[in-house]
């Protein structure tokens, strides 16, 4: 079939590559001319293992061509974000996914199938396929209309790690969530080209949820592990052999605290849980501020280190959202490091191995950064925010006498 996929970031334009890969012509859409150019010259715009080979491969071969206009296709797939509206309750904004359904609305025609892939509040397919509706009353719409519908609409959300999308976007199990059954059936038919993951049919409804709680589940888990870490702090105790010492029990597997959590995914997607059903979505919704409350702890516990080393100058270790990637939105490591900086100033340095440069907060403040052998050198009190590997091997005599806060537990010898 020819498929168009609406949304070329860092799931839309993975996803397009590979389904090029399996020898469907793509069309990718998206709303910047920028990213529309770059991918027709072959290049991409963001930063993922493998992807910018692939591309090009896909590019050259014909098989991917990108623009700003949603042209008729077969199978249309969404990956769109969902962002929160700005109106400060994190509720869910599904305006762009309403806004590419209403594009494809225009071209669409009987035989297509239309599949969101955006993380979605439980609904968002059904409101879609109304949208959908209302511009082409011509077309019987599946789960409105009698006997058989001209279109078929899905919701099938991905779960890939960033890192290792390629990998996980074909090697991953699906959930594939039809608005009918039979909808599903064909959603499952297109993914089966290009996935080796076993595909599992469900209803709309139970796949948007599905995402969401995936989510969720991660964020509460990694609640569980700060809450910890700042009951530890409050006793005395540390948290690193606490935890090393009941994960041997074998049906408990507690995470790893850190200084909070980052990304676009876990810090956002348990809110639209807490939106749908506010009363009920108690624990969900307190790991959401136990998380974000753990970066003003983490603040304040490397406040006090610098505090207690007045004369030695203070390395933050990472700004990343987690370890050896390159991505510093929405990162509790970024928030730390630049509150330090705003606070202490030109004692603060910063080691990032992956960045080329301090983030705009950071100007002005006369923090610096550094490579880690010239933090090793000169700086006496070090805050480790990220679990890079970079990290990880530095060995205990190079840290010694030094004043150390290890937020991610990445240096054991210290427990
Ligand atoms: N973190 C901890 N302690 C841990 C694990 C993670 O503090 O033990 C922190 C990380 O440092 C980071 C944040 O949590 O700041 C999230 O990192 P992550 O590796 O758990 O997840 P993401 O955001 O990179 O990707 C998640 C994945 N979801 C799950 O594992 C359930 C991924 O599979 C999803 O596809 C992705 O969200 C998404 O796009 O929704």
């Amino acid at each position: 079939p020819d498929v168009c996929v609406i949304g070329l970031g860092y799931i839309g334009l993975p996803t397009a590559a590979i389904i090029a890969r399996a020898g469907c012509p793509v069309s990718g859409v998206d709303v910047s001319q920028n990213v529309v150019d770059t991918i027709n010259r072959g290049e991409i715009h963001i930063e993922e293992v493998d992807l910018d080979g692939l591309v090009q491969a896909v590019v050259q071969r014909g098989l991917l061509r990108a623009s700003t206009e949603v042209a008729p296709a077969d199978v249309f797939v969404i990956a769109v974000p969902t962002p929160f509206a700005k109106d400060g309750n994190h509720t869910p904004d599904t305006s762009h996914v309403m806004a590419a359904a209403e594009k494809v609305a225009a071209v669409l025609k009987k035989g297509d199938a239309v599949i969101l892939e955006s993380t979605s509040p439980v609904g968002t397919t059904e409101a879609m396929r109304d949208a959908i509706a209302a511009k082409r009353p011509d077309l019987a719409m599946p789960g409105l209309c009698e006997g058989q519908p001209d279109v078929s609409i899905a919701y099938c959300p991905e779960r890939v790690l960033p890192g290792r999308i390629l990998e996980e976007l074909t090697h991953n199990d699906r959930s594939i969530g039809g608005i009918t059954p039979r909808c599903a059936r064909k959603a499952l038919a297109f993914y089966k080209r290009f996935v080796k993951g076993e595909c599992v049919t469900t209803d709309a409804r139970s796949a948007e949820m599905t995402k969401l709680v995936e989510n969720a589940f991660r964020d509460v888990n990694i609640a569980f592990a700060n809450e910890l870490s700042m009951i530890a702090d409050r006793q005395g105790l540390d948290v690193w052999e606490v935890i090393r010492l009941a994960n041997r029990h074998p049906r408990v597997n507690i995470l790893t605290p850190g200084p909070g959590v980052g990304g676009h995914c876990i810090a956002v997607d348990p809110w639209f849980i807490v939106h749908g059903a506010p009363e009920e979505a108690k624990i969900i919704r307190q790991a959401r501020e136990t998380n974000d409350g753990k970066m003003h702890h983490v603040l304040a516990r490397a406040k006090a280190l610098a505090e207690a080393n007045p004369g030695e100058k203070v390395a933050c270790l990472g700004l990343a959202f987690k370890a050896n990637i390159d991505d510093f939105r929405e990162s509790p490591a970024r928030y730390v490091a630049a509150s330090l900086a705003r606070e202490f100033g030109e004692r603060v340095r910063v080691v990032e191995p992956y960045a080329a440069e301090l983030p705009r907060e950071f100007e002005g403040t006369g923090a610096e950064l550094i490579d880690i052998d010239t933090a090793l050198e000169e700086c006496g009190v070090l805050v480790t925010l990220v679990d890079h590997d970079v990290f990880k091997v530095i060995p205990p005599e190079e840290r010694q006498g030094k004043a150390i806060y290890d937020t991610r537990g990445i240096w054991p010898d210290l427990a």
